[in-house]
């Protein structure tokens, strides 16, 4: 009953929220571009990423295990050190490239993992 009722009302209430804003102007930005990279039991997945000279890239890394020392990296070339990656929390990382080649990224512990990001002219 109240669940039916709860949704009669989302019902109702959906024209007028959408009326409220309808000079909404369209995203001139193209999309932003999010690629996620898990940090497993067998290090960082994907390890290579690809991004575009002078784009900008969201890596999201989310942690799913302990048994890992990549518990924070660095991403030299982005001046990035020392990122924490609490476990089963993902954590934006927005960069732009502006150099066309490899980036790393690794652990900050040991400069493990071997992550790369190709930039691609
Ligand atoms: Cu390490």
């Amino acid at each position: 009953m109240h669940l039916a009722a709860l949704a009669a009302l989302t019902i109702a209430a959906a024209p007028a929220l959408a009326a409220d804003r309808p000079a909404a102007p369209p995203p001139a930005a193209p999309a932003e571009r999010v690629v996620e990279i898990k940090v497993t039991d067998a290090g960082f997945v994907p390890r290579e990423v690809r991004a575009k000279k002078g784009q900008p890239i969201t890596l999201v890394f989310l942690r799913i295990t302990d048994r890992t020392c990549i518990t924070a990296i660095d991403v030299p070339a982005e001046k990035v050190k020392g990122l924490e990656l609490p476990l089963n929390k993902p954590v934006r990382l927005t960069i732009t490239p502006q150099k066309a080649g490899v980036e790393a990224f690794h652990c900050s512990a040991m400069a493990m993992g071997g992550g790369k990001i190709v930039v691609e002219p």
